[in-house]
């Protein structure tokens, strides 16, 4: 079955600490509303704004509840990344994750396959990479994904705004899991029956996401279509007020719980931008609610 899978927002308190009891009554949350998986510190949750100890912090606290995990690892430090790798296994998950390394320009393509070389030498659990060439600068092909070789390489997250990029990586590479990244393609990733969707909207809309993936089973596209068009709505309403601390206020103000909040230098949205955003969001949503 395709799988809706959550990038779990990472919560934190107004001083800035990790929140892990709020953490965790969200994801006890998504997994009652029909999400089939989390994926941890990715860029919902965060990640690049994390610590080593922290990432693991998450992965510790969600175990508790779940197996139904990947646990995203990357930073630009790789000792600290082959450390949570080789401290992920003894945990119970579905794998581990990683975007290649970030920020630097014009690295070779032979580091961006160490990297994961290394990674997937370290690892006793299945690899998936996370690719976001727009936030990362770096774009995983499968060339590339064919390059770093590791046998448990299996699957991608893939972030671009453009269908043809997962659709290409599937059909190069047919035993590789491919999950789209994009809240605005999530309707065509699942009618080209790629392995399912991982876009942030599951914070807040998963049952939109589980309807949707229920529209394309039975062959209906349009319903599909539709519920693809509110989420895309409620996503740019949310981008204007700038998606990464948007999506704490919309899990309140939809789903009525706490998630926490962001971490500086994601800034929470004040009052009247929060109010401002519900006054746009709250018409296109109620008739699904
Ligand atoms: C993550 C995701 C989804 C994002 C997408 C872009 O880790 O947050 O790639 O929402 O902001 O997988």
């Amino acid at each position: 079955m395709q799988k809706v899978i959550a990038p779990i927002l990472s919560a934190f308190t107004k001083e800035g600490t990790t929140d892990t009891r709020r953490l965790r009554e969200h994801a006890e949350r998504l997994f009652e509303l029909g999400v089939d998986a989390l994926f941890l510190n990715g860029t919902t949750g965060m990640g690049p704004a994390l610590s080593k100890d922290e990432k693991l912090a998450t992965l510790r606290t969600l175990s508790d509840i779940t197996d139904r995990l990947i646990f995203q690892v990357g930073e630009l430090n790789l000792e600290n990344v082959l450390e949570l790798v080789r401290m992920s296994k003894d945990y119970s998950i579905l794998g581990v994750a990683s975007y290649p390394p970030y920020y630097f320009p014009g690295l070779p393509e032979n580091w961006v396959v160490r990297y994961f070389a290394e990674i997937c030498r370290t690892s006793d659990h299945p690899v998936y990479l996370y690719n976001y060439p727009l936030a990362t600068g770096v774009n995983i092909t499968s060339e590339l994904i064919k390059k770093v070789g590791g046998q448990n390489i299996k699957g991608i997250k893939d972030t671009t705004a453009d269908i043809t990029h997962p659709l290409e990586l599937k059909f190069n590479m047919p035993s590789l899991e491919v999950y789209t990244g994009g809240d605005r393609i999530a309707a065509v990733s699942f009618a080209s029956q790629l392995d399912g969707v991982v876009c942030a909207s599951a914070n807040y809309i998963p049952h939109l996401l589980v309807k949707m993936r229920e529209a394309t089973e039975r062959c209906d596209l349009r319903h599909a279509h539709e519920l693809q068009s509110v989420i895309a709505r409620v996503v740019n309403a949310a981008a204007k007020y700038g998606s990464l601390s948007a999506n704490y206020s919309l899990v309140r103000l939809i789903l009525g719980h706490d998630p926490g909040l962001p971490r500086r230098p994601v800034y929470p949205l004040g009052r009247a931008e929060e109010e401002a955003l519900w006054k746009e969001v709250e018409p296109v949503l109620a008739p699904y609610l």
